[in-house]
């Protein structure tokens, strides 16, 4: 058992158990089985690689084995910053075969990040590209490295350079220590809302019945072929139903290496891909692109959009330009998903953002005092079920504010509920700005920013943006020292920041708006900073 995880108490678990949601699957048993059933057919497609079921699950012992081999212990935590390649399969089902637990990092993120899941975590491994999108990772290995005593070893997927390679590690299978479906499988992380990104502890039996319910409501069956575009080791194309869910379905997984249309159209085309999943930023792209490529995108039977809220106009727009059903998908890495229904009603799937996809999800929508709003009403929207964490790894002053007394999480959104059930996300009571899908955590930034000589305070928010729906606007007070809203950035991209979490703009200015009780009124913040960019927006005319 990995200590400081909150789980879920022994009446749920029961209940779960005996309702048939929690199976005592373990995701190495999942690919055993499927390896057996169908050890052939084609698992994972990269490039011009292929990999079956069969291979992925030699591999995935083989790996196993090596990594037991040089140290990594049940438990242990590993960093795994890969992007869209095969091995992060092999890397995946490998940890989890020896109980070992993957940190999903994301591509994007940088040595802030990297040194803090490594210190927070003690992890003892990370498992990186070479390079990728022409950023060498091995540097920032090095760095991580450099803090973080415990991390010991650096393995790498291509030119290793003074660290492990990957490829190296592969050795005759052996017997591995019994996991235990119901532990933590890994630990993936949460768009953050109050300093650093939290992390999510997530077991075998909880996060399987999430694939397999997601698997069912996207219909997918062998047949099947999910193009993973966003990076996999988000949640949503993780799991929603996302690469696992293909898998858990015995379908195909293609890769794509970047998400434009460009290259993700041929792709479509050649492997014949009947589902994918968007944040709404790039399914504006693809729909656009759409009238001027030529490419044959009529295999493509569902596109998913989900991440931050897709607005009714461009939604209407997915059947007619594309010929596909438009598949709305509301969900957090903490648990809960809800899915609009691929036999729902037009009206349905371009104005809401789905129903959960349990029936044992539960839902609350209320108001500042934790009391129910009437249907229809905007409230907070809390919920528990099979597949919610009760709590985040490590750290229980948080999840004293972040979950009720009975277990519901409080996931910062504000919603309402149609008559038939269906969450319409209205807005968000959280710190946090929604970057077309890259959750930027405003307390993390300004952090940061306070660490600049020049910073006297800083107030991190959004501000709306026609594209992704929202930027990150910094309003800043000077010292005495003047200094740039360039210098600034530059500040922050040295200390490390992941590229999307540098703010958009940085505002300038004497003193912040407060609130009745002397907060800083982050609402008075927003609406000056729209208001000031409508008046540009409107200036043109
Ligand atoms: P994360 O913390 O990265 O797991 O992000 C989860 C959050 O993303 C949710 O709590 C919502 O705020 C937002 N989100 C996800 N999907 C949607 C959607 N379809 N519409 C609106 N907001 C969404
Ligand atoms: O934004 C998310 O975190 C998200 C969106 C859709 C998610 O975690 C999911 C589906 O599972």
């Amino acid at each position: 058992m990995l200590s400081r995880c909150p789980s879920w108490p022994n009446e749920y678990a029961d209940r779960y158990r005996k309702e048939g949601c929690w199976q005592g699957e373990t995701f190495g048993d999942m690919l055993r089985t499927r390896a057996s059933k169908h050890g052939d057919r084609i698992a994972i497609t990269s490039g011009e690689s292929c990999w079956s079921y069969g291979e992925l699950d030699t591999k995935a012992d083989r790996l196993a084995a090596g990594l037991s081999k040089l140290g990594i212990k049940p438990m242990d935590r590993v960093i795994v910053q890969l992007p869209n390649i095969s091995e992060f399969f092999e890397v995946c089902f490998a940890l989890f075969r020896l109980g070992a637990l993957p940190v999903f990092a994301l591509p994007l993120h940088r040595s802030s990040e990297i040194t803090y899941f490594s210190e927070f975590t003690e992890a003892v491994a990370y498992i990186i590209p070479d390079t990728y999108s022409g950023f060498d990772y091995r540097e920032l290995a090095r760095q991580a490295q450099n803090k973080v005593p415990t991390l010991r070893n650096v393995i790498v997927v291509g030119d290793p350079q003074e660290f492990t390679a990957l490829g190296d590690l592969h050795t005759e299978p052996t017997i591995l220590p019994e996991v235990n479906a119901s532990d933590v499988a890994f630990l993936q992380l949460s768009g953050g809302s109050t300093g650093l990104p939290k992390l999510i502890p997530r077991t075998h039996d909880d996060y399987i019945y999430s694939l397999r319910v997601s698997a069912d409501i996207c219909k997918l069956d062998e047949s099947s072929v999910y193009l993973a575009v966003l990076p996999v080791a988000h949640n949503y194309p993780l799991s929603s139903p996302g690469v696992l869910g293909t898998l858990y379905a015995g379908g195909r997984v293609v890769l794509a290496p970047r998400s434009s249309p460009d290259d993700a159209f041929p792709l479509i085309a050649r492997e014949r891909v009947t589902i994918t999943g968007l944040v709404p930023p790039l399914a504006l792209i693809w729909l656009e692109a759409a009238s001027s490529r030529h490419y044959d995108l009529s295999s493509l039977q569902v596109l998913q959009v989900g991440g931050a809220k897709f607005s009714e106009e461009v939604a209407r727009r997915v059947r007619s330009t594309l010929g596909c059903t438009l598949q709305q998908v509301f969900g957090m890495a903490e648990g809960l998903v809800n899915y609009t229904r691929l036999d729902d009603p037009e009206e349905t799937l371009v104005n809401t953002q789905g129903r959960p996809m349990s029936p044992y999800d539960e839902i609350r929508v209320v108001d500042e005092d934790d009391q129910e709003v009437e249907q229809g009403q905007t409230g907070h929207l809390l919920t528990r079920g099979p597949y919610t964490i009760r709590g985040y790894y490590k750290a229980e002053e948080h999840n004293a504010k972040a979950f009720t007394l009975d277990g519901f999480y409080r996931t910062g959104d504000l919603v309402r509920l149609t008559a038939s059930g269906y969450l319409v996300v209205e807005g968000r009571a959280k710190d946090q700005i929604n970057r077309g899908g890259d959750k930027v955590a405003a307390e993390e930034i300004e952090n940061h920013l306070l660490a600049h000589p020049a910073v006297h305070d800083v107030a991190v928010v959004s501000m709306p943006d026609e594209f992704l729906g929202e930027r990150t606007c910094a309003f800043v007070i000077l010292h005495e020292r003047p200094a740039t809203a360039g210098e600034l950035k530059a500040f922050l991209r040295e200390r490390g920041l992941a590229a999307y979490k540098i703010p958009d703009r940085v505002e300038f200015i004497d003193s912040f708006p407060q609130t009745g009780v002397g907060k800083v009124s982050k609402k008075a913040l927003r609406e000056s900073i729209a208001q000031k960019l409508s008046s540009v927006a409107n200036a043109g005319f």
